[in-house]
């Protein structure tokens, strides 16, 4: 029995999911299964398949095909869907002339799991059956693509590149397609040469000079045409050319050397689209052809893991552990991976890989979070998934059933993905997970009409927060606000979609959207900030500075250091900070990007304080001076401290309220300012809807920063998020196709009309006072 586990990945509309529906051929009934989650959850599907093997023997197969959501929002929960799997297919759309952001981080993150890779250039007949694209700027877009992809792969790991055998072209509405392989297979009589040989020649710089039977790397000022034009695609377009004429004789001249055509009494009855599809798929059967790569080039979960370990194990892989999963071991200690929680049918599902060991129905297992969270739950079962419909089973393991359902341990699992043991196994590590996630950016207040259903509002949310790794929901304690942080207006639509499926009955109150807006300074404060604790007894001195922005990309890595000495290495070396400075870092706020620095010099009792100071910092980045916004990219300095002896009058108390009001200070000394939010638009379209994008962009402060034409375009631009809403709806009208993600913040100026209205209305919601606080009113004298 064969097994392979296949990711299936690519933009939206590339052909995804018409591409598992033609692998799963059918065995699935789509049109019967109601899909509750549709736009921000991949699908499983499983299918047992009989495939030939070398000597024509059927051999069983099983084929598990995840598909895989193609939005920018959801790139964290793909990341941890491609951990299910053990390869990817990567649909690409042939019909545009590059790809978008999505591809480029998913095929970085491949890249860096060393998962294995196909790429299917998709949706080829639309530029194939439109006689005004030349054959030869399809092959250049396509080898662009190529290019782009061996690019990015190759910032990561020198040595991943697509072999030419890992590339397959077609057009999964048509149900063909084909890989070079087979061309070189056909044409390997005719030129006399072996196929190896055969199949580089149709690729890349390669023409062939008839008149002298020869190969050659120059098109000799476009006398010659290239391989892969003439022998792939121009065949091809005849065929597509002779189905839609309905010129028989031609089509038969063109299939001849191929393939045995459709018989006259064949052809009778078939409409021009299923002439195209039937002969195209006896010609170039892409069912085939498919099944025949995911076998021969992506490999089985028991060779996978053996070099991909390393690099999603967090412990070591010589250990009992790490050896059991490199070799998918059924024996082993069990390490499962969950990549996310899933409703299906009202019941919710974690959804898990299981890497070594296997799984009874009633385990008792312990489940990592993170490194130190753990819980221990009894399962309550395991299921298999096929779409929407559910199969109970008693026992799995990583050889058999890899990828499963797990019921009853919903209740501790975060939305970012998590590792189960068995109890028993305390030694074990959990799977390295993706730290960085594309921070959501627009608020929601949500409240039930009737206060009577508050209960069920709140069960329900945190629900669907569980099952949307892109999703954030707050609970605010003080106000009873019920607030959710989601990515755009057709996120927001999906939840409340997912939110209508669990409880039709409820009705919802929406507030309108409100973006997150971030401080920061634009300069360094102009004077030595001093600030005296309310009994008067301890004073504290501060300065603030703006951190340079690639001090802050580098803080937002991750990878700083936490060890002094080392940090301050890097630092010191790399952004060329103060050696003294960069060891005595005593904060930096992970998610604001904030640091506070110790610059005092032999002041007595310091560390006594030193929690109370950090905590004072914490609370006022937290909530900034200008409208209570987070801050980001401010450096604090404690330029000196002088304290009362006696520790009694320098509690937490005095210290924390005393240091927040001293960086406020400090902050209004350093011309502070606003940053806002700015997205990544991505949109495809056909060159007369161009019109429309550009007049929103115009009409919303919108920059195109990028277009490229073939048959369609595809472009990009930057979008301030608060101008976006509204932008998805007005664009489907025009099919227009476009996506955001946030990209970056972008400073308001302080003086400008547009700062001073974010930060009235900002204090007016917040209930601050309509003043902002000025410098000299916060500090005091000495
Ligand atoms: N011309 C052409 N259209 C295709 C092809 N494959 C898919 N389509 C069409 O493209 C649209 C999107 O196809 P899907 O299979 O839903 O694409 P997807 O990638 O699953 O889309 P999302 O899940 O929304 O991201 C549908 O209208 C399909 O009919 C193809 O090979 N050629
Ligand atoms: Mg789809």
């Amino acid at each position: 029995m064969s097994i392979r586990n296949v990711a299936i990945c690519g933009e939206p509309s590339s052909g995804k999911s018409s591409l598992v529906h033609l692998l799963i051929n059918n065995n699935h009934q789509t049109n019967s299964t109601q899909i509750l989650f549709e736009t921000f959850q991949s699908q499983l599907y499983s299918t047992s398949l009989k495939l030939n093997s070398h000597h024509d023997v059927e051999v069983n197969s099983i084929l598990n095909l995840v598909d895989c959501i193609g939005r920018l929002e959801s790139l964290s929960q793909v990341k941890a869907d491609l951990r299910l799997t053990d390869g990817c297919i990567m649909v690409v759309d042939a019909s545009l002339p590059t790809f978008g952001k999505y591809s480029e981080l998913v095929l970085r993150q491949i890249s860096q799991e060393n998962i294995p890779l196909v790429v299917l250039f998709n949706k080829l007949d639309e530029p194939l059956m439109d006689c005004n694209v030349d054959l030869e700027e399809i092959n250049k877009s396509i080898q662009r693509i190529v290019d782009s992809v061996n690019l990015v792969m190759s910032t990561f790991n020198t040595e991943s590149k697509l072999s030419l055998e890992s590339i397959v072209f077609g057009s999964t509405k048509q149900g063909w397609a084909f890989t070079l392989k087979h061309f070189a297979m056909f044409y390997s009589k005719q030129f006399g040469m072996n196929q190896d040989e055969l199949l580089e020649k149709l690729w890349g710089d390669c023409y062939y000079d008839a008149e002298n039977g020869k190969w050659t790397n120059q098109s000799n000022d476009n006398i010659f045409q290239r391989s892969f034009c003439q022998f792939i695609l121009k065949p091809i377009r005849r065929v597509l050319a002779a189905c839609e004429k309905s010129e028989f004789n031609v089509l038969e001249e063109v299939l001849n050397p191929f393939v045995k055509s459709l018989s006259k009494t064949e052809y009778t009855d078939l409409s021009k689209q299923e002439l195209i599809n039937s002969t195209m798929q006896k010609w170039l059967s892409a069912n085939n052809s498919i099944h025949e790569l995911i076998f021969n080039q992506l490999p089985s979960p028991e060779k996978a893991p053996y070099n991909r370990a390393k690099s999603i194990y967090s412990g070591s892989i010589t250990d009992k552990f790490g050896t059991a999963i490199k070799n998918c071991d059924p024996c082993g200690p069990l390490v499962v991976h969950v990549s996310s929680n899933k409703i299906i049918n009202g019941k919710i599902y974690a959804i898990s890989r299981i890497f070594s060991g296997s799984l009874k129905s009633d385990t008792i297992v312990r489940v990592f979070n993170s490194k130190q969270v753990f819980e221990e739950k009894s399962l309550r079962g395991i299921v298999k998934i096929n779409g929407t419909s559910i199969e109970p089973i008693e026992e799995a393991s990583c050889q058999f059933n890899p990828i499963i359902g797990l019921i009853g341990i919903e209740s501790c699992l975060t939305n970012k993905g998590s590792t189960i043991t068995e109890s028993t196994e305390l030694e074990a590590k959990p799977f390295i997970s993706d730290s960085k996630s594309n921070l959501p950016m627009i608020n929601v207040y949500v409240e039930p009409k009737k206060q009577a259903y508050l209960p069920k509002l709140i069960r329900g949310l945190e629900l669907i927060y569980k099952c949307d790794s892109s999703l954030s929901f707050t609970l605010d304690e003080y106000t009873g606000e019920k607030i959710l942080t989601v990515f755009d207006e057709k996120h927001l639509d999906s939840v409340l979609h997912q939110f209508k499926q669990l409880h039709p009955s409820i009705e919802l109150e929406v507030s309108g959207p409100i973006v997150k807006y971030q401080e920061t300074v634009t300069s360094s404060s102009a004077n030595i900030t001093l600030v005296k604790t309310p009994n008067k007894h301890n004073r504290l001195w501060l300065t603030t500075e703006p951190l340079k922005e690639d001090v802050i990309s580098y803080f937002e890595s991750g990878k700083l250091p936490s060890e002094p000495k080392q940090r301050g290495k890097i630092l010191n070396e790399n952004f060329g900070w103060d050696l003294v400075d960069a060891k005595k870092i005593w904060s930096l706020c992970e998610n604001s990007l904030n640091v506070f620095v110790d610059k005092t010099q032999q002041v007595c009792y310091l560390n006594e304080i030193k929690d109370a100071v950090i905590l004072g910092f914490h609370i006022a980045t937290r909530e900034g001076p200008l409208c209570n916004e987070l801050m980001r990219g401010v450096r604090f300095n404690l330029k000196d401290v002088a304290m009362y002896s006696d520790a009694i009058h320098r509690g937490t108390g005095q210290i924390a309220p005393t240091v927040k009001r001293g960086c406020y200070a400090s902050v209004l000394d350093a011309e502070p300012s606003l940053l806002e939010p700015i997205s990544l638009m991505e949109f495809k379209c056909k060159k007369s809807e161009l019109s429309a994008v550009y007049s929103i962009l115009n009409s919303r402060r919108g920059v195109v920063i990028e277009e490229q034409h073939t048959s369609s375009v595809f472009g990009k631009a930057f979008l301030p998020v608060s101008e976006s809403f509204g932008v998805l709806q007005y664009l489907d009208q025009y099919n227009v196709s476009s996506q955001f993600i946030f990209d970056h913040w972008q400073p308001i100026p302080a003086n400008s009309s547009q700062f001073h209205d974010i930060v009235y209305r900002t204090r007016l919601r917040k209930g601050l006072p309509e003043k902002l606080p000025c410098h000299s009113e916060l500090v005091d004298k000495l």
